[in-house]
């Protein structure tokens, strides 16, 4: 019997030799790096808004859809875009997704409801969704309320645990004091309350992380993401999500940093200036609001030649690899 005899019989049993195997790492496609511009974004947004009304599906949202994964952005994140018009409700439910929100247009009237309390979203704000937790979004304001959505909605797909639930009503009931969560989480906590979330719902606001960000300019920084801030879990000080961290980087005008690799998969958007990202072959050019994608282990680095600062916000996957141990990282000599 030869081998591809064999090959043929086994696979009639729904068996197979470990020599017939796809031995390349990960196989099918190899993840990209990827750029929308925004005015792309904004365009899709203006249609939606016109043509997709909010009862369609709940969410207006406009998936960035990286044509070099399977779904989604990278192989474990999602990205979206999300528009909610003046009086209009984004519908309540929960999902064992985790989501953030970065704001991008926003006001004090706009805001998400966790768990029954309200979270106004403004500019730069970033406000978490934490997994399991009930939330709706509402624009109280005159204006489209915009938001970048991201999601570990891939990696809970490939897993096949993705519990969702609609909940009983369009919005949930304010139960809770504006504010709740910033007073439970300081620095003089309850001794007696437990929380019944894995992670707690939680706003971190522009005009506070801004003020650290400016504070840390004149320091040396990380030698491959400069004045870099991680947003953490107030509860114990670990990454934003036990899935995905938030971060947000200063680049200083003329700032050019080193070139390192990592299995995480990064997301980012350009919250203010431009810049360049060199990504092995590629050079990404991005200016205010575009978002673009740095696959795991591909060579980059950042660099700002303009003579305004650059700040880029992003979420990558590094705890979800970090927790199972597959994080590595590698720095160009
Ligand atoms: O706003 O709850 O972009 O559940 C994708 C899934 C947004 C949301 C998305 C969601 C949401
Ligand atoms: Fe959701």
């Amino acid at each position: 019997m030869d081998i591809a005899d064999l090959d043929e019989q086994l696979a009639k049993k729904n068996l197979q030799g470990f020599w017939a195997m796809e031995r390349s790492f990960g196989g099918g496609l190899k993840p990209k790096p990827f750029l929308w511009k925004w005015e792309d974004i904004q365009e899709a947004l203006d249609l939606a808004s016109e043509h997709v009304p909010m009862d369609k599906t709940g969410r207006r949202a406009i998936v960035l859809r990286n044509p070099t994964v399977e779904q989604g952005i990278t192989d474990t994140l999602n990205v979206s875009i999300q528009l909610v018009k003046p009086g209009e409700v984004a519908k309540a439910h929960r999902h064992v997704a985790s989501a953030i929100r970065f704001i991008i247009q926003g006001a004090p009237q706009a805001c998400t409801i966790v768990e029954g309390e309200r979270f106004p979203m403004e500019e730069g704000d970033l406000v978490t969704t934490p997994n399991w937790t009930w939330h709706d979004h509402h624009n109280g304001s005159d204006k489209p309320a915009i938001w970048l959505d991201g999601l570990d909605a891939r990696l809970v797909r490939f897993l096949h645990v993705g519990f969702s639930e609609p909940y009983n009503h369009e919005r949930q009931v304010v139960e809770k004091p504006d504010g709740r969560m910033d007073k439970l989480l300081g620095y003089a906590r309850p001794s007696w309350m437990k929380s019944d979330t894995l992670t707690p719902p939680f706003r971190y606001r522009w005009t506070d992380v801004f003020p650290t960000l400016s504070a840390l300019k004149e320091s040396e920084g990380d030698p491959f993401d400069g004045v870099r801030l991680q947003y953490i879990d107030p509860t114990n000080g670990g990454p934003t999500l036990l899935t995905f961290s938030c971060e947000i980087q200063l680049l200083r005008p003329h700032e050019k940093l080193r070139p390192h690799r990592h299995t995480s998969s990064v997301v980012y958007q350009a919250f203010r200036g431009r810049g360049l990202t060199r990504v092995e072959e590629e050079t990404l050019s991005w200016e205010r609001k575009d978002v673009f994608t740095i696959p795991p282990w591909n060579w980059h680095s950042h660099e700002n030649p303009s003579d305004e600062d650059a700040i880029l916000f992003s979420i990558t996957d590094w705890p979800a690899l970090k927790a199972l141990g597959f994080y590595r990282e590698e720095a160009r000599s």
